[in-house]
Formats: C-alpha cells, sequence, structure tokens
C-alpha cells in the first residue's frame, strides 16, 4: 500500500463509514490505495491509524495533482461530485467512482436494490425480514445500517440494499435482480440543481435491472424505458395483473396480489396509509425476488415499525404521542401529518423545524391548516417554515426541544397527538436525526 504511480492505485475520498469499508475491502485484496478527506479530523481516522498505519491520509483542501496519482477514485456519497478537486481530476483522466460500483463487481448473489425519497429504510428492512423468514441467507444494508461492501459474503444468497441518490450517482450499470424507486418528492435540495437533477441520480438505479417495480400511485417512480423488460406495480388502488394493492371483501380492507386477497390490513401492526404503501411495497419486491407468500406475510404481520419512523412514545391525559424524527423532508412529515391525522379523533400539535436543504415547504401549508391545534417551530429554517404555513394554525417558536415539549403538553388536548415530524434535518441542533428523536422522547417522558 505504498503511494507508488501505478495502473491500478485508487484513492479513496472520504473517511467515513464507507471511507472505512472500501479501506477494509481494498487492503483485504491487497489493491495499492490511500486516502483522503476534506476535514481535518475525519470520524474514522483513529481507526485507520491503529488497523492500517502504513495507508497513506491526507486530511484538508484537496489536492489535485495527489488525486491524479490514482487512476480510481472512490468517492464518499457525502461529498459531492461536482466538488471542484474531483471534477479537475476527473479531467485529467482519472475515474470516478464509489462502493456501490466496487460491490456491484464483486457480489455473486441476486441484488433487491432500493432508493426513494422516503420509506427506504422501512421497505429494505422488511425486505430483509421476508427473504429470512423465506430462510434466505440474506444481507441487507447500504445507505441504512452496514456499507455494502462488508455485506460482502459467498455464503450469501440474496441482497437487499437502500441506496440513496448519492450513492447511485457513482453506479453505471447497477444491474440489480429487482429495483425500485419508492416515490420521488423534493429532498437535497442543497446538493441538486432541482428536482429534475435528483430524480435522474434515483433513477439510475434501474441501469440493468432484471425486474423493475413501480409504484402506480407516483409517476416519478416510473422508468421511462419500462417497456420490453419485466415489470409489476404496487399501488393503494385495487389491483390488476402484475400488481400488488388494496381489495375490500366483506367491508374489510385486504393487501391483494391480482385478484387474490393476500391478508387483511388490519393485521399489519403499523399504522398509515403510507405504512400499507411500505408493505405492498415490500411485497412487489420480495415477489419479484422470488419468495412466497406466507413468509413474507409472517414478516409483515410481525412488523412494529422502525426507530422514530412515527413511532409511538407514550400517553399522557388522552394525548398520544409521536417521533417522526426521520421526516427529514417535506414528503415524509406530509404522510405522516395526513396519516395520523386521519386516524385520530382530536387533533395534531407537531413539532416541525431545523435544516431544510433548500426545500420549499408551501406543501405543508393544506395539511396543516386541515389537521394541527398548533405547530411549534424550531431551528434554523423556523421562519422559512413560518412563511410557508401562514396564519392559519398558531404558531409558536421556541429555542429548544424542551421547550417545544413543554408548549405541546400546553396546548393539547385528550383525543390530539402530539407528532414531532420536523421536515427537515437535525444537524443544525442535533447531532442526527436518533439523537433528535430520542431527546424529545425523553423530554416527553419527563412530563409529569
Ligand atoms: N465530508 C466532508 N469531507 C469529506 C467527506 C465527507 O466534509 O471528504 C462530510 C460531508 O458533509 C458529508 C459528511 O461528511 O455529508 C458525511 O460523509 P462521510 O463520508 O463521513 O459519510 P459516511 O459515514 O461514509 O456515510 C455515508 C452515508 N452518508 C451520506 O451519504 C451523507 C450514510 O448515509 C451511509 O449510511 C454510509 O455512507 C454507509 O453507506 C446516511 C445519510 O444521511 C445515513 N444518507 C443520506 C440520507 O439518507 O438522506 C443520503
Ligand atoms: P428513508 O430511509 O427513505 O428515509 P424511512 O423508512 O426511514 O425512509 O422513513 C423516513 C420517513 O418517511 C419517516 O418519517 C416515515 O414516517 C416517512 N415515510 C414512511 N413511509 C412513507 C411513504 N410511503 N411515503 C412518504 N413518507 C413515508
Amino acid at each position: 500500500m505504498s503511494l507508488i504511480a501505478s495502473d491500478h492505485f485508487r484513492i479513496v475520498v472520504g473517511l467515513g463509514k464507507s471511507g472505512m469499508s472500501l479501506v477494509r475491502f481494498l487492503a483485504s485484496r491487497g489493491i495499492a490505495f490511500a486516502v483522503a478527506d476534506t476535514r481535518a479530523q475525519p470520524p474514522e481516522l483513529e481507526t485507520l491509524r491503529r488497523d492500517y498505519p502504513q495507508v497513506e491520509v491526507r486530511c484538508g483542501e484537496l489536492d489535485v495533482d495527489f488525486l491524479c496519482r490514482a487512476d480510481e477514485l472512490y468517492v464518499s456519497p457525502g461529498l459531492a461530485l461536482a466538488t471542484p478537486a474531483l471534477q479537475q481530476a476527473a479531467a485529467r483522466g482519472v475515474r470516478l467512482s464509489g462502493d456501490i460500483e466496487l460491490f456491484t463487481r464483486h457480489a455473486k448473489a441476486p441484488l433487491v436494490a432500493i432508493t426513494g425519497s422516503n420509506a427506504k429504510s422501512t421497505v429494505t428492512t422488511l425486505v430483509g425480514e421476508m427473504a429470512s423468514q423465506a430462510g434466505k441467507r440474506v444481507a441487507v444494508g447500504g445507505n441504512l445500517g452496514t456499507p455494502a461492501l462488508d455485506l460482502l459474503d459467498d455464503a450469501v444468497e440474496l441482497y437487499v440494499l437502500e441506496l440513496s441518490s448519492f450513492q447511485l450517482e457513482t453506479v453505471d450499470p447497477l444491474n440489480a435482480q429487482v429495483a425500485t424507486v419508492l416515490n420521488i418528492s423534493e429532498d437535497h435540495m442543497d446538493r441538486y440543481s432541482g428536482l429534475p437533477a435528483y430524480h435522474l441520480a434515483k433513477h439510475r438505479i434501474f441501469r440493468g435491472a432484471r425486474h423493475v417495480v413501480v409504484n402506480r400511485d407516483d409517476a416519478l417512480s416510473r422508468p421511462l424505458p419500462v417497456e420490453g423488460r419485466p415489470s409489476s406495480s404496487f399501488g393503494l388502488s385495487v389491483p390488476d395483473f402484475k400488481s400488488f394493492g388494496l381489495r375490500e371483501r366483506d367491508g374489510e380492507k385486504y393487501l391483494a396480489y391480482e385478484f387474490e386477497c393476500l391478508m387483511p390490513v388490519r393485521e399489519l401492526k403499523v399504522r398509515g396509509a403510507h405504512n400499507q404503501s411500505n408493505a405492498l411495497a415490500a411485497l412487489a419486491l420480495g415477489h419479484a425476488a422470488g419468495l412466497p407468500f406466507a413468509p413474507m406475510l409472517d414478516a409483515l404481520r410481525t412488523f412494529t415499525g422502525l426507530a422514530h419512523r412515527c413511532q409511538w412514545v407514550r400517553e399522557r391525559n388522552g394525548v398520544q404521542w409521536y417521533d417522526d424524527s426521520k421526516a427529514t423532508n417535506v414528503g415524509a412529515a406530509l404522510a405522516a401529518i395526513e396519516g395520523l391525522g386521519a386516524e385520530i379523533d382530536g387533533k395534531l400539535v407537531l413539532i416541525a423545524g431545523g435544516d431544510g436543504k433548500g426545500a420549499d415547504f408551501s406543501a405543508l401549508r393544506a395539511p396543516v391548516a386541515r389537521h394541527c391545534r398548533a405547530v411549534v417551530l424550531l431551528g434554523r429554517d423556523a421562519e422559512r417554515l413560518a412563511q410557508a404555513l401562514g396564519e392559519q394554525v398558531p404558531l409558536v417558536r421556541v429555542g429548544s426541544l424542551d421547550e417545544a415539549v413543554g408548549q405541546c403538553a400546553e396546548r393539547a388536548e385528550p383525543g390530539d397527538a402530539v407528532l414531532l415530524s420536523p421536515a427537515c434535518a437535525s444537524l443544525d441542533m442535533f447531532k442526527n436525526f436518533e439523537e433528535r428523536g430520542r431527546l424529545f422522547a425523553q423530554a416527553a417522558e419527563r412530563l409529569a
């Protein structure tokens, strides 16, 4: 791993979780490489120095001449490919790649690839549990949990990967057995020039896919050249051939495939129409991957949802408290407000705000007016949110999450629900969305 210019020298750019998985992968195969990161103290620096002391690391501003010693750069999904130093290296003939491309070159088992603006983690986890119930040796990860390269194992029979638009930018082709874009709504507008560029990145997931799964309720999920390759669909409408949806029988709503009712919706433990859509998406993906219905339905019956996704926290004075801290964009918050709002007798007291990533919040205005008693605003983009929401419901500005919880406790009435669903990333005030959710739940638990 010495720094000698050669035809096969690589540089890992970004030393976070995915960078460290690249280091392990390259080192285990005896491939010469170095590491660069724009940060003075990247998160995995200590681990690298301890486990791979011979690897050269350059921290701080990227040096183009240094990057050009490599024939290929493996760029972290956290770093925009538009970064000038990366573009200058590319102009000088260096290939820009990433961990997922390397994964596709080495994975021997079929891949179920899942992207979308929302529901990726939920659906990825569900498909993983379905495969495991079906007795498959399945490996689940990617943007969620374990980085893809750390999953590589010849004993694995099926890979299920959650992929972000950032990861997909360096993939061509992905060659998934089954691929889907679950839905598209605005996100990461601080990194893309607009929705079309974001959409284009997401749709790279279909390159080389043998089967595509489409969301009938979201036209943007549909790959343009869908004709000529096997496809199936999911959606909340009544299904037809090769599709999953909802059917009614004897006054009861069922998850259904084509003309067959599979399971009553009431057997799902997760709530809201968006979770019915997620269950149908997972069924469509699992079916396309060859999983039988019985174990898939067992997995659906036992799934209680992931932490911080509309997660029930407590009940207090007839008010239910929910943590939806993972709602880091407008689409996710909309699903929670409309899903929960329609199910409760009372109204919602919503906590929103944080780092809006350049999003347009106007789509929240009508659902907030319909379902909310009050909105408590905090974080960097609180004022932008206030402007988008208008004056149809009381808006309360606060400086901390504790204060937000106190305000909610005062304003909520029996039959209401308090919902943390910020429509924003957490990074302006918290380490991550998990910390935001945990602190919210703790503050709610502390209320007498
Ligand atoms: N950064 C720099 N300089 C660098 C490299 C990174 O400043 O040279 C900064 C950037 O602001 C970047 C952040 O550090 O956003 C994180 O980059 P990283 O290389 O440390 O990231 P990893 O730890 O490798 O995590 C990445 C994914 N993060 C992003 O895409 C931002 C993780 O997704 C993913 O789990 C992990 O790889 C393993 O595959 C997280 C995420 O927030 C969960 N994803 C976004 C989302 O879901 O919305 C896309
Ligand atoms: P992702 O990994 O894409 O962020 P998650 O499963 O972690 O997806 O859910 C993220 C957020 O999206 C949560 O706040 C959740 O309540 C919301 N959500 C879940 N399913 C859907 C859906 N089908 N449509 C819109 N939002 C959803």
